[in-house]
């Protein structure tokens, strides 16, 4: 299918979807959207990691909120578009791929939303987040209150959204509303490079770790202990695991070492 909003390009195992609505900072319309649940419900064949990025300076100015404003939606029409962008988002997170985030400019509204789903965040200097909801007189409705406190705590989004507070890639570092910032113009090839690691690990691994350790999250720990517990027993008895332990028993394997990666 034809994408208007979207670039889709796979390289090997890794497959890149790149925001291309520039002139609106990548704002996202219904069309959009619809073209971003797409390409998440049916990954290209091969795919073993997403790499999510944007054109131009911004990595996504969240709602378009022009579209907002002239479509005057009625509160049944927006609760079904909020659950429209829940569950593109879920796909995102929740799909079994991994998927790395370059983000850059303004990761903001629901450029955080869609940022929180992805897996791993690479960040340029140039980036900065916030919620500026409370300044529009809206609600955020992609699922921030969910993810995004989670990350943050529900306190820091409260005083984010009421304060329309901006942070800084590094401070978005230490928030862990990104792991990694790279210097300007780098966060896509950094992106790339990780996605073809994580995508050279096992699947079912990848896949454990992308859709368990959230969901654990949400779970009693006696619910969570036997989840992972059954999660390890599918993972850790895949034959496909004895050559990667073998490897490191014959010392073929890379080494770990404190910073590196
Ligand atoms: C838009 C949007 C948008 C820009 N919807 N059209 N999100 C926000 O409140 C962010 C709103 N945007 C901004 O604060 C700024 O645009 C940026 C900081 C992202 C970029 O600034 P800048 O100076 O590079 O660009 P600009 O001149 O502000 O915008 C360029 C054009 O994009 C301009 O249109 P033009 O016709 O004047 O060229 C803008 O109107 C347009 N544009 N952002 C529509 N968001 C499921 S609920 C989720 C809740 C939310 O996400 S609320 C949205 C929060």
């Amino acid at each position: 299918m034809k994408q208007q909003y979207l670039t889709i390009e796979t390289e090997g195992a890794v497959t890149v979807v790149t925001l291309a609505r520039e002139d609106r900072r990548n704002a996202i319309s219904e069309d959009m959207l619809m073209e971003i649940e797409n390409v998440f419900r049916a990954p290209p064949r091969g795919t073993r990691c997403f790499v999510l990025s944007a054109r131009g300076a911004h990595f996504c100015a969240g709602l378009d909120l022009r579209e907002h404003y002239e479509k005057d939606r009625s509160p049944v029409e927006f609760m079904t578009m909020c659950q429209a962008w829940h569950r593109t988002f879920d796909l995102i997170q929740f799909s079994g791929i991994p998927v790395v985030a370059a983000l850059k400019g303004a990761v903001v509204g629901g450029g955080l939303e869609l940022a929180a789903a992805a897996h791993v965040r690479v960040a340029e200097e140039s980036a900065f987040f916030a919620l500026p909801e409370g300044q529009r007189g809206i609600f955020t409705g992609g699922g921030a209150t969910v993810r995004v406190a989670r990350i943050i705590t529900p306190a820091r989004m409260i005083d984010m959204m009421l304060s329309a507070r901006t942070y800084d890639a590094r401070r978005g570092l230490d928030l862990g509303l990104c792991h990694e910032v790279v210097g300007d113009g780098q966060a896509l090839a950094r992106a790339k490079m990780l996605a073809a690691q994580v995508a050279s690990n096992p699947p079912t691994t990848n896949f454990a770790i992308v859709t368990g350790i959230s969901r654990i999250n949400d779970m009693s720990t006696t619910d969570g202990l036997f989840a992972e517990g059954l999660l390890a027993a599918a993972v850790q008895t895949n034959p496909d695991i004895r050559e990667r332990l073998e490897a490191f028993f014959s010392k073929k394997t890379e080494r770990l070492e404190p910073g590196t990666r």
